[in-house]
């Protein structure tokens, strides 16, 4: 497996390339436009500086997270054509520098959902944290979104793009005429259209599951279990149509098994991508992000990164949300020091289960 780091671009991100270099076992990072609307069409010598940019630096770069689905894909409207045909020039675009996986997500209007990005944990540190009583609560989404990116701290939030926002009551409306049943023919339309693409380039899609793992503000959501995902890859299938096993999103429910939707997806060679981290359930539906050490939260890293292993997964893996720490000042979730003691830890686990599995085959 590849240990890669999500680096949101040197306009975007406090975290400059060389310090992420020197983390140690890296091979390269996870990165995107993030300055271009959803459903934009990336060009391709913007994709070459970038290219440049990270390899310059004595990094890889050959993930992309995200590119971003247009609303319009996933509402189904025919405007969606001309999004569905910008996407596919780009995946064109970035096999011209060298990408083999594109992370992304279909989940109604807002990305990842947090209830607060400053949490104070009691060893002094601050966290994100998620209760759903919260947002049950909730009457006017739009307010909920402008309390949330004021505790940003002046980053904008990765998926919550200003032109979505700026959106929410007109994307609501439209969701009104969407089922979860015509979320996924939309999700089968637009993989129908861009897999033989990917197929084509030698991309493979990497689809990141809702998080939290299950509807909110009472829009559909469809990529949140195993079941789900067993639908979602016999939509098209292909191994180009694979998914993001992110822990934190999917483990926040614990009827999710995460060790066993490793081994049961890795089995079947549609794991492309992996975000690893671990939270703290506090209650159904409710939880925060812990450090990743395995004592601190709910999951298992041990057994996480065990099962990967016995899967032989050979793709991409970076940690995921980490607590700001030592006074960082940084995006919520993506400062440099919880991030890359994720990875010393990660690396660790990842050492001594290698060294077990010489010993049995010995
Ligand atoms: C949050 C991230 C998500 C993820 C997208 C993929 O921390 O894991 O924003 O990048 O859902 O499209």
């Amino acid at each position: 497996m590849k240990m890669t780091f999500r680096w949101y671009g040197s306009e975007m991100d406090p975290i400059p390339l060389k310090y992420i270099r020197q983390i140690p076992g890296i091979t390269g990072v996870v990165t995107s436009l993030m300055d271009l609307p959803a459903g934009e069409l990336w060009p391709l010598e913007r994709l070459q500086a970038l290219k440049k940019e990270v390899t310059d630096a004595g990094l890889e770069l050959e993930v992309i997270e995200s590119v971003n689905v247009h609303e319009d894909i996933k509402l189904g409207l025919p405007s969606r054509e001309r999004y569905i045909d910008n996407y596919k020039k780009t995946i064109e675009n970035l096999k011209e520098i060298g990408i083999k996986v594109i992370c992304y997500n279909f989940m109604p209007v807002f990305d990842w959902t947090r209830t607060s990005l400053n949490r104070k944990l009691p060893d002094g540190s601050n966290t994100m944290s998620y209760d759903q009583a919260i947002i049950d609560k909730i009457t006017d989404p739009q307010k909920f979104a402008d309390e949330i990116q004021n505790q940003t701290g002046g980053f904008e939030m990765a998926g919550w793009e200003p032109a979505r926002m700026a959106e929410l009551k007109k994307l609501f409306k439209a969701y009104e005429q969407v089922s979860h049943e015509k979320l996924k023919e939309n999700l089968k339309y637009f993989l129908e259209a861009i897999i033989p693409v990917c197929e084509a380039c030698d991309i493979k899609m990497a689809m990141h599951p809702d998080d939290p793992p299950w509807d909110i503000f009472g829009l559909p959501r469809i990529a949140n279990s195993k079941e789900t995902f067993d639908e979602i890859l016999s939509l098209v299938d292909s191994p180009y149509n694979s998914i993001t096993l992110c822990t934190g999103s999917l483990g926040s429910n614990p009827q999710n098994c995460l060790p066993e939707l490793i081994r049961y997806f890795g089995r079947k060679e549609r794991i492309a991508f992996a975000h690893v981290r671990n939270l703290k359930i506090e209650e159904p539906g409710k939880f925060y992000e812990s450090s990743h050490l395995s004592s601190d939260g709910s999951f298992d890293m041990y057994e996480i990164m065990k099962a990967l292993n016995e899967v032989g997964f050979d793709g991409y893996v970076r940690p995921d949300h980490g607590r700001m720490i030592w006074d960082e000042h940084g995006r919520a979730g993506y400062g440099l020091y919880d991030r890359a003691l994720g990875i010393a830890y990660l690396n660790g686990i990842q050492e001594s289960l290698q060294k077990q599995f010489a010993e049995t085959k010995k």
